[in-house]
């Protein structure tokens, strides 16, 4: 499974972690990289000292190039920006905004640089301020989503640009990334099977939640608010979705979110926390090791890339 992305990242396989907020800690990422995938630590909204201390555990548990996920909105995205620079990290992916503030100093530090886009306009701008790829990003993903589905985005922003995609949203198996490789993608990347691996710090009943979820179990958030984020369904989007649709003020449905992810992720209250999930937790039946997930997308994959079962 070489492609522009292996090569690019010098890692195995085209496969990304999704730099998951509360998810994405040192042990899944250097476990997704031990097993020859792309691991991320997310850095959400946390302060840069426990980015600092996540990049230098990970550095202590894998010897291959692992990356920063970096959530433009956090307060401290600017710090974070800088340390990732000087620790050395190979591989700095972003999301919720546009990093183009910070291309020039990534460039100069060698790191390369994947933002995360939900818009051909996005991706186009990010080719010009010099970026190395992108992730094309469909509103089947879980949390803060675009508005176009992988499957329109995908070939749009490949025809718009000359850098490598890589395809997210809704994709779980090899027939997602065989898929996604037929759109014009050269890599993916998954967050929601990540969230179930044996490697993943997240409680149980998060784990549990995404097990049990049907086709039809997540909801969109923050519509209203021009935040849209997707999530399994429970009390908390139930009230959400309610107050949205009374014209509730900004502030009273930031409310109810504040915190969500974490009373989700760390409390295992998956009632009134966030359950931050894409479409595909419906397919998602299984906790394996990253090990065992990403050596069956391969397998998966490459029986129907190479023409095994593709034409009967
Ligand atoms: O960023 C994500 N997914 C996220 S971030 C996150 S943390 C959070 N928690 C609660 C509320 C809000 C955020 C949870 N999930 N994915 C990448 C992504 N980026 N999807 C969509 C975008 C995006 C959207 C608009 C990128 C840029 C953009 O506009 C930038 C501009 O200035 O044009």
């Amino acid at each position: 499974m070489q492609t522009e992305v292996t090569r690019l990242l010098g890692i195995e396989y085209p496969i990304i972690q999704g730099g998951m907020a509360w998810v994405a800690e040192y042990h899944l990422a250097s476990a997704v990289s031990n097993a020859g995938g792309l691991g991320l630590i997310g850095a959400a909204s946390a302060p840069c000292k426990w980015v600092r201390e996540q990049i230098q555990e990970a550095k202590k548990l894998t010897d291959r190039p692992f990356g920063v996920n970096i959530m433009l909105m956090s307060p401290y995205a600017d710090e974070v920006a800088k340390a990732v620079a000087q620790e050395g990290v190979k591989v700095v992916t972003t999301g919720a905004g546009n990093p183009e503030k910070y291309m020039k100093m990534w460039k100069e530090a060698g790191v390369k640089v994947i933002p995360v886009v939900a818009s051909v306009a996005l991706a186009k701008r990010m080719e010009r301020c010099g970026a190395d790829a992108v992730v094309a990003e469909g509103c089947e993903a879980g949390g803060h989503i675009g508005e176009n589905t992988t499957m329109a985005l995908v070939p749009q922003i490949v025809d718009a640009v000359n850098i490598p995609v890589i395809a997210a949203g809704g994709i779980a198996d090899g027939r997602g990334i065989a898929a996604a490789f037929m759109l014009g993608a050269k890599g993916v990347q998954m967050g929601t099977h990540f969230v179930v691996t044996k490697e993943s710090q997240v409680h149980e009943n998060y784990k549990d939640r995404i097990i049990g979820a049907k086709d039809i179990d997540s909801r969109v958030t923050g519509r209203t608010t021009g935040h849209p984020v997707r999530a399994l369904r429970n009390d908390m989007t139930k009230k959400y979705i309610e107050l949205e649709n009374k014209g509730a003020s900004f502030e009273e449905l930031e409310e109810l979110t504040l915190g969500g992810l974490r009373k989700a992720v760390v409390e295992g209250d998956v009632k009134n926390g966030s359950v931050m999930a894409g479409q595909i937790a419906g397919m998602v039946k299984e906790k394996l090791t990253c090990k065992e997930l990403i050596d069956k997308l391969v397998s998966e994959t490459d029986a129907l890339i190479k023409g095994a079962g593709f034409y009967v």
